[in-house]
């Protein structure tokens, strides 16, 4: 059985993964770290205060917990990540390179997302290979590509079991993202819940892949369960399952909630960002290395959101009353 290491298991992808590797591995065998206190993920398993710049820390966590693979989800996103360029690198190269330190000297594997930000305005537009040209020109992309080298260079050099996939916007109901680009994509759903209507901060034409949150976390258990010895890539997957315009998710969720309304503000930092990143990739490798294949579409997802969000808000609502 693993005994997995969480760093930054408060955020989007984290209060999600935990549960879900609980759920697989057993909760005492899913140690979650955060820099702060997260009651909920601290209520059914180990839980430690922990800042992912701080390796001795790290090392000591993993030391004490016999941890064999490690989970680093510490990241600045795009949209705050151009705000303070040099926190962002700080921080997410930080993490990273504690990450990758702290696992070669304890002998674990390591997971580290990198994202459709990797690649930018130069890279082809639209099923965008898996190796092609990526020359990023946000602080996150530059961090993303970074991360990427350094992990095939701790694979070829210490024979690190070093694992990624390229997320897409990840869309989920239980922690909102913060600060990144494809956020819209998940505050739409609340804001049509809530007042039936949405101001857009990205363009109504620009194409994103978008993913939902259980096929995020079932990319990740089934990449790093996969056979060492089939992945001719690692660092890091394209992995793709819908992409859409604001347009096209706007016109979904008016299917649902006809009277729902959208509007735009643009973002002129967003918009750069969205139109330098790919319409949509090609995930042909992750389906042939380690059998990657979606379960959620644009149409299924936005019905299980509307529902997920409204129940919520209601149980929000009956709790405050
Ligand atoms: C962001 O928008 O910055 C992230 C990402 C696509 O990596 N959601």
């Amino acid at each position: 059985m693993k005994k997995i290491l969480i760093i930054g298991a408060g955020g989007q992808i984290g209060s999600e993964m935990v549960p879900f590797l609980r759920s697989i591995y057993g909760p005492s065998n899913v140690i979650a770290t955060d820099v702060r206190e997260c009651k909920s993920l601290a209520e059914d398993g180990p839980f430690e205060v922990l800042d992912a710049l701080n390796a001795t820390n790290m090392a000591s966590v993993v030391a004490r917990h016999h941890v064999d693979t490690i989970f680093n989800l510490v990241a600045l996103l795009s949209a705050v990540g151009e705000r303070n360029p040099q926190m962002a690198w700080g921080v997410n190269m930080g993490a990273l390179m504690n990450s990758l330190e702290v696992a070669r000297q304890h002998h674990c594997a390591l997971f580290t997302p990198s994202s459709i930000g990797a690649f930018g305005p130069s890279s082809p537009k639209d099923k965008t290979p898996q190796d092609t040209i990526m020359q990023p020109t946000t602080i996150y992309g530059i961090c993303k590509v970074t991360g990427e080298l350094l992990g095939n260079y701790y694979n070829h050099k210490y024979g690190l079991d070093t694992r990624s996939i390229r997320f897409p916007g990840i869309i989920s109901n239980k922690t909102l993202p913060g600060g990144g680009t494809t956020d819209y994509a998940v505050e739409i759903y609340y804001d049509a819940i809530k007042r039936g209507k949405y101001t857009c901060a990205v363009p109504r034409d620009v194409y994103m892949d978008m993913i939902y949150m259980p096929d995020a976390l079932k990319a990740v258990v089934e990449l790093m369960e996969a056979d060492p010895a089939k992945l001719r890539h690692r660092n890091s997957f394209n992995i793709a399952s819908m992409s859409f315009t604001p347009e096209i998710i706007a016109a979904e969720i008016k299917k649902h909630i006809p009277e729902f309304e959208m509007s735009y503000d643009i973002d002129p930092v967003k918009e750069e960002i969205a139109r330098s990143w790919p319409n949509s990739l090609d995930d042909t490798c992750a389906r042939e290395e380690w059998g990657w294949q979606p379960d959620w579409n644009l149409e299924r997802m936005t019905v299980d959101m509307l529902d997920a969000v409204r129940r919520k808000f209601e149980a929000e609502k009956a709790a405050a009353e």
